[in-house]
This record gives C-alpha cells, sequence and structure tokens, in this order.
C-alpha cells in the first residue's frame, strides 16, 4: 500500500545513504538518476538495496539504439536495480531490448513545460507502445493531473502509472492519485528538507488520505 518513491538526486553516497535510510519506513522504492551515479558510481544501487531492503528504479531514461540500450542496462541490471525507466520515443525495438533483460518503465509524457513541445504531442502514440509492450508502468506527469486521467483512460488497467514532479515543480500528491497515479515519485521536497522523515511520513500521510 505504499505509493511513494524517493528521487534521491544527490551527488554524495553518504548522505544519498543516509537520507535513504531515514526515509525507507514511507517508501515502496528508491529512484536513483544519473546525479547520483554520476557523484557515487553504480555500486551505489547495491548499497541502496542492503541498507533500505527496497526495490531501486534505475532512471537512466534510455534514448539510444536497442544494441546500446541492452549494453547498458545489463550492466545496471546487474548492479542490483529492479527497474529502469526507458524512452519510447525511439521506439519500440530499442524499449523492448531492455524489456528483455528486466523490468522497464517507459516515460509517455514528462512533467516540465518544455515537454509540451515535443513530447505531448506524440503522448498518444507512446501509450499505445506501452499498451503493446505492456511493461511494468509509464511515466506521467504529476504536474498535469488532467492528463494523467487521460492517460490511466487509455492505458491498459494492469501497467502502473508513476508520476514526477509533486512539490518543487508544483503538482500535489492528493490532485494525481486522484487522477489516476499508482505512485508518486519526489525528489527535492523530501532530500533537501530540513527533515527528510518527517517530509516523507507527511507525503506518506497524504497517500493515504486518497
Ligand atoms: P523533484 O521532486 O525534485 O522535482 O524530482 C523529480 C524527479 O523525477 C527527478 O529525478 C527528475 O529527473 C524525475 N523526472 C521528472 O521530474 N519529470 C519527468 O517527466 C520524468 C522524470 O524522471
Amino acid at each position: 500500500d505504499r505509493r511513494l518513491i524517493l528521487a534521491l538526486d544527490v551527488y554524495e553516497r553518504e548522505r544519498a545513504l543516509e537520507i535513504a535510510e531515514c526515509t525507507a519506513d514511507y517508501l515502496w522504492a528508491v529512484k536513483v538518476n544519473w546525479p547520483l551515479i554520476i557523484g557515487s558510481g553504480l555500486e551505489i544501487i547495491t548499497e541502496l538495496k542492503q541498507v533500505t531492503g527496497l526495490p531501486i528504479i534505475a532512471d537512466l531514461k534510455l534514448a539510444d539504439i536497442p544494441n546500446t540500450n541492452r549494453l547498458i542496462a545489463s550492466k545496471v541490471f546487474e548492479a542490483g536495480a529492479d527497474y529502469i525507466i526507458a524512452h519510447g520515443f525511439v521506439g519500440s525495438d530499442s524499449v523492448d531490448a531492455v524489456m528483455g533483460l528486466g523490468k522497464t518503465i517507459i516515460v509517455v509524457e514528462m512533467s516540465h513545460p518544455g515537454a509540451k513541445e515535443f513530447i505531448q504531442p506524440a503522448t498518444d502514440k507512446l501509450i499505445e507502445l506501452a499498451n503493446e509492450l505492456e511493461p511494468f508502468g509509464v511515466i506521467a506527469p504529476a504536474t498535469r493531473p488532467e492528463r494523467v486521467s487521460y492517460i490511466r483512460s487509455k492505458l491498459k488497467p494492469g501497467i502502473k502509472i508513476l508520476t514526477p514532479g509533486v512539490g518543487a515543480q508544483g503538482g500535489r500528491a492528493g490532485d494525481v492519485l486522484k487522477a489516476g497515479a499508482d505512485y508518486i515519485i519526489v525528489g527535492r521536497s523530501i532530500y533537501a528538507s530540513e527533515n527528510p522523515r518527517k517530509s516523507a511520513r507527511m507525503l506518506y500521510a497524504e497517500t493515504l488520505g486518497v
């Protein structure tokens, strides 16, 4: 019943482990992105798993040809990642290459304003792609709950919706969960707050109230 994912976008290993450990009670999973991998190395994935016991999502937003996607994804799954996020706009063969190796999450619509320029016009096709390939889940914008409702209405029922954009980007947990999101992804509102554990607890409480 936990629906909160921590976006752990810090560089330092010590800080990452400390924040993950003190918030783990309220999380479903920890999401690792390039800042942490660049700052602390790929081994941070293994360490985070050991410290938290939670699933790790590697948010690499893979967007390459199938062979390169496969070369990257195999190392990252080997390091212990439970899920990898891949871009869909590069085409089904590239996504398929990742899905052949492990659980995959496809970007269907991003949360920032610039997503309206190129990604949003392609959202319908990206939903179709997801419905064909049936990945674990898709990324949709917490900053636009009406788009999350739309995506939910078109997406096959079993496919999860994960939504970044709560807090620092202006989205609100309750709104986007009501719109049909399965999980909220939160970074700065937790890791940059004075008391990450308390912030995580409050967000967790919000998810229970929906
Ligand atoms: P924050 O809560 O600090 O805004 O962090 C959001 C996290 O989700 C970041 O890791 C960001 O890279 C990621 N993200 C996003 O914000 N919007 C998207 O559309 C897709 C993402 O992966």
